[in-house]
């Protein structure tokens, strides 16, 4: 994947140039993009990314199966109430050793939580802080559900028993249905492997288990890694974020007792978070489910739904917390990529989009604009220091934001060179707060800058440090918010490959970057050969091998792998016994070593899925005290379960290509499950060219995600959507109705950081009676009332789209005409989409809260307000909105209006004291029938030149209502009447 030539080629030119020049005239990589190195740099190797030859353990056909030779527990002194059960566990026979050292006594511990939420607890009996083999996650790192009253209602059961060796099950008590068992199976409890067996029913609908790229429901014969890595988005391995939690659906067919002609199917929903928050594997196969741990304990949360909605509420609520409210500029579109070179360009990027008027609310910077690559600096030369008040008073003027990215690592200054001073890095050093190894030297890997230390977030003053160090660099660069990357914690070499090496600061990475020689990008999104021939002829001529990373080969020979094996009282942190199958193999290739050491002696190896989720912690405090009292605002890269309480998430570096566009609605719609509803990919593809045909699907496609960011990769073709005049056109199409539908975004959002309510959802949470949905991804529902059906391939001008819950007596609109679909239950159907369109339909029974669109988000909030009444089958329709000033934490004034439309009238009630004056303009009822009345609003008439009705189309438009609602639209309760 890295291209060695590139690294030779520099550690030439290093070795050429004996003294460093001073000099920026020094060598350099760069064919286009950023300039990589200021003077000739030693790169380091290729080889000290490489880490030993693993073979994981689900593809040894020699690995032993620790159900097989494993003697499992015993219970004993059982003890059990109303509130739960206890007892404790002893090894049942000879220690296996077969990953790890057998803990001979556990202590079971279940408790009946609450209502809605059980607790399986598993962990060694004689806990002994000094032996880390030993390890319970501290409710500090990862906050623990605690019991509740009401429990005496919890409709879930837990059941046990020892044959042929303790086991237990989780009964859903009225259905009687056992969602989770161990029956049958071993517990296999060592100090580097936990081993547990569920069985499932066949065909099984789990979805969760995340990240990964992968479509919404799981195979069933598939091997889901839980290790942050940095890599760039492979299929079906793990990635950067870890989030261990999984949802089942099961269908029943209910069909005896339906005659009332709707679905003959129900289905039920429960959830499993297993708070761990170790390197870990689920191994999915045909009618059963295997987690494999490498340490930590067991701690299982189950949540009993029944529906989806309620699982996702009970799981945050309870386990990992609500997800942030994000402020309302945060809504509008964000332009990205790596690779702008200056102020000046980044302003002629924003000039652009006003110039083809798309609307841009944040502009982004990428690593370019770092002095050499280093956290909390300004390049002096492109982004000159001079130039910031000039900048920032132009932009901030526009009302429009700048987000920065922000790395987790920090150069380590060369001890030799005085002029390499780093201020970030002195002050952290002298307060302590940088990684070790194990013998308290500093941890020292590579990131961009060079060589780099991680800071330990667990460290008595690594949350002050960081938190102060963006309070002073706020002063220089009035950032909006941050942008974290490479937390999962990525660094470029095995170990402390730095160690020693420092005095040649600053080095180039072990590869070469995109542009660099070597390094050229020919890729072009599927499809591109056939309506751009000639560009794809030179360019596959051209072409090498590039992204993304294929997985390891498979070898056959088995002589080569470094094996490990248990050692009595002791850990093998670097290569625990079990091989995980991760991406990168060699659990330190690419991240930080698992031996690694934190201040309170915890090594990586026990929390290394967690760095992450707590440098966004410590940004989320940063932000605050940068902007007190304002919802922080952080998009993070490496997430784990609950992050979403203080970030969102994009899935980074995804390639351009039609297939990525279509793994990211699985992606959206899996963290919308993880509480990360702020959630949005790179926007036409990072890795590799777009072209105007990708890009302009991918921006319309995005436009109905919560985080809208296009985002390019140094070196590749710019896709800013002003490139090509489909692709500008095509935006500013769905940008109109994202940015008309921001109003019910942001309601969608207030209730699910007030409720933990999804925002994008999967068909069938929305339709849990139809089973055929249960694989559905490729379409979503935007809260309850939008229906999305993209076109995920090149070359069409249709797509295949259902129309859900008609069996039911759902009815659907098309968005631009307002007319009612004319579709079948069931019925996969052909739907218009030629490029440029957009599908889009709305769900009957619901009212949508509007504002036109102004250029900002600022400009919007503004604008007159307006509604579409989108009636059900009935003649009803439902809908609310959240107003308040759009970026406090708790906002003194609020207003929430609640829109009710039955027999040929509209209500709203309305409550709260937040004070908006905007008026109403536009009111769209769709699906009326039969004749319309005189229209009022309350007691005043709506002249007939406002009112435009076609009983053909059955779409009934008020317009210009603004005269009638001058006062504004939420001053106080109305009715809207039609009915003839
Ligand atoms: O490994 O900062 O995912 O969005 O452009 C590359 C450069 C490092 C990875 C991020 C990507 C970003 C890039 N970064």
């Amino acid at each position: 994947m890295f291209l060695r030539a590139a690294a030779l080629l520099s550690s030439l030119a290093a070795t050429a140039a004996q003294t460093p020049s001073p000099t920026a005239s020094g060598w350099s990589t760069t064919l286009a993009g950023t300039p990589t190195s200021f003077r000739s740099v030693f790169t380091i190797p290729a080889s000290a990314d490489e880490g030993a030859d693993l073979l994981p353990n689900i593809n040894d056909p020699a690995a032993v199966d620790a159900q097989a030779v494993c003697p499992g527990y015993k219970a004993s002194q059982v003890q059990s109430d109303e509130r739960g059960v206890s007892a404790v566990l002893t090894l049942a026979g000879a220690p296996c050793s077969v990953y790890g050292n057998d803990v001979e006594v556990l202590n079971l511990r279940v408790e009946y939580q609450s209502k809605d939420r059980l607790a399986v607890t598993i962990e060694p009996a004689f806990l002994d802080a000094s032996n880390s083999s030993q390890y319970v996650l501290p409710e500090e790192l990862i906050p623990r559900p605690g019991a509740e009253d009401g429990y005496g209602d919890l409709d879930l059961k837990f059941d046990w028993a020892d044959e042929p060796s303790f086991w237990f099950s989780v009964t859903r008590g009225s259905t009687g249905d056992v969602i989770f068992t161990t029956k049958g199976t071993h517990l296999i409890f060592e100090d580097q492997f936990i081993e547990f067996v569920n069985t499932l029913p066949e065909d099984y609908n789990l979805y969760g288990l995340g990240e990964r790229i992968h479509g919404l429901r799981l195979n069933n014969n598939f091997t889901a890694t839980i290790y942050a890595a940095d890599v760039g988005d492979p299929i079906d391995r793990n990635l950067y974020g870890s989030h261990p939690f999984y949802l089942e659906t099961r269908y029943v067919n209910k069909s005896s007792s339906s005659s009332d002609g709707g679905s003959p199917f129900q289905s039920y929903s429960h959830g499993v978070y297993l708070r761990n928050i170790h390197g870990m594997e689920v191994v999915l196969k045909p009618t059963n489910l295997t987690w494999r741990s490498l340490g930590g304990s067991i701690d299982m949360f189950f949540f009993d739904g029944p529906t989806q909605a309620e699982v996702t509420k009970q799981y945050q609520t309870s386990a990992i917390g609500l997800p942030a409210m994000q402020s309302y500029w945060a809504f509008g579109y964000h332009q990205c990529r790596w690779g702008y070179h200056n102020w000046t360009e980044l302003r002629g990027i924003v000039e652009s989009m006003k110039a083809f008027d798309i609307p841009l609310e944040t502009i982004w910077l990428d690593i370019d604009y770092m002095d050499q690559y280093r956290d909390f600096t300004l390049d002096p030369v492109t982004f000159s220091p001079s130039a910031v008040a000039d900048f920032f008073g132009w932009l901030h003027g526009n009302n429009q934001h700048f987000v920065p990215i922000v790395d987790s690592a920090i150069y380590i200054p060369n001890p030799t060179n005085a002029s390499d001073a780093y201020d970030t890095y002195m002050r952290g050093n002298e307060s302590g707060v940088f990684m070790t190894n194990p013998d308290g030297s500093q941890y020292i890997g590579a990131v961009w800058p060079g060589y780099t230390v991680f800071p330990d977030w667990m460290s008595t003053n690594g949350v002050s440090w960081w938190v102060k160090e963006m309070v002073e660099w706020h002063k220089e660069v009035p950032f909006s918010g941050f942008w974290l990357d490479m937390s999962e914690v990525s660094s470029f070499c095995v170990g402390s490959c730095g160690t020693g090496n420092v005095t040649m600061n600053p080095v180039h990475p072990p590869f070469a970057l995109p542009g660099e020689v070597g390094n050229i990008i020919f890729d072009f999104p599927e499809g591109f050969g056939v309506t751009n021939a000639t560009e794809a002829a030179s360019a596959s001529a051209g072409a090498s091998s590039q992204n993304p990373p294929q997985p390891p080969a498979t070898t056959t020979s088995t002589t080569s792998y470094l094996r490990s094996v248990p050692t009595p009282g002791q850990r093998n942190v670097n290569y625990p016994p079990y091989v995980l199958d991760n991406v990168q193999g060699d659990l330190a290739v690419h991240a930080v070593s698992p031996n690694a050491t934190h201040e309170n002696g915890m090594q990586e190896y026990d929390a290394h899925n967690i760095f992450g989720h707590q440098i966004i912690n410590a940004t989320y405090q940063g932000l605050l005290s940068v902007f007190p009292g304002k919802r922080p605002f952080i998009i993070g890269r490496s997430t784990f379960a609950g992050s979403g309480k203080w970030a969102g998430h994009w899935g980074g570096d995804n390639a351009s290509k039609f297939m990525y566009m279509r793994f990211s609605i699985p992606q959206a719609l899996s963290f919308s499950l993880f509480g990360i509803p702020m959630f949005g990919v790179d926007t036409c593809g990072f890795n590799g060219n777009s072209d105007a045909e990708l890009c302009s699907r991918w921006m319309q496609l995005s436009a109905f995600f919560p985080f809208y960011r296009n985002h390019n990769t140094l070196s590749a073709n710019p896709q800013e959507p002003f490139r090509w005049e489909s692709v500008a056109s095509a935006s500013r199409t769905a940008m109109h109705i994202r940015y008309s539908l921001l109003p019910y975004m942001y309601t969608l959002f207030h209730s699910a950081h007030t409720t933990g309510s999804t925002v994008m959802r999967a068909l069938s949470w929305e339709f849990p009676n139809e089973p055929q949905l249960a694989g559905v991804d490729t379409q979503f529902m935007l809260g309850p009332s939008i229906l999305v059906t993209p076109v995920l391939e090149p070359q069409v001008s249709t797509v295949m789209g259902v129309f859900p819950g008609i069996i039911d007596g759902e009815s659907w609109y098309d968005w631009y005409t307002g007319e009612r679909v004319e579709a079948a239950a069931g019925v996969n159907t052909s739907i218009p989409a030629p490029l440029g369109h957009i599908p889009v339909f709305i769900r009957g029974g619901s009212v949508l809260p509007l504002q036109e669109p102004g250029y900002t988000t600022t400009d919007s909030r503004k604008n007159p307000w307006g509604l579409i009444v989108a009636l059900s089958s009935s003649g009803d329709a439902y809908g609310s909105l959240y107003v308040d000033d759009g970026e406090s934490l708790e906002p003194e004034d609020t207003l929430e209006i609640v829109f009710t439309a039955m027999k040929g009238q509209l209500h709203v009630e309305l409550q709260g004291g937040y004070k908006d004056t905007n008026a109403l303009g536009n009111v769209t009822i769709m699906g009326v029938t039969g004749n319309v009345g005189a229209v009022t609003l309350n007691d005043l008439s709506v002249e007939s030149s406002k009112v435009d009705y076609s009983q053909d189309t059955g779409v009934l438009t008020l317009s210009g209502l603004n005269d009638l609602t001058s006062g504004g639209a939420w001053q106080g309760a109305w009715t809207l009447t039609w009915a003839a």
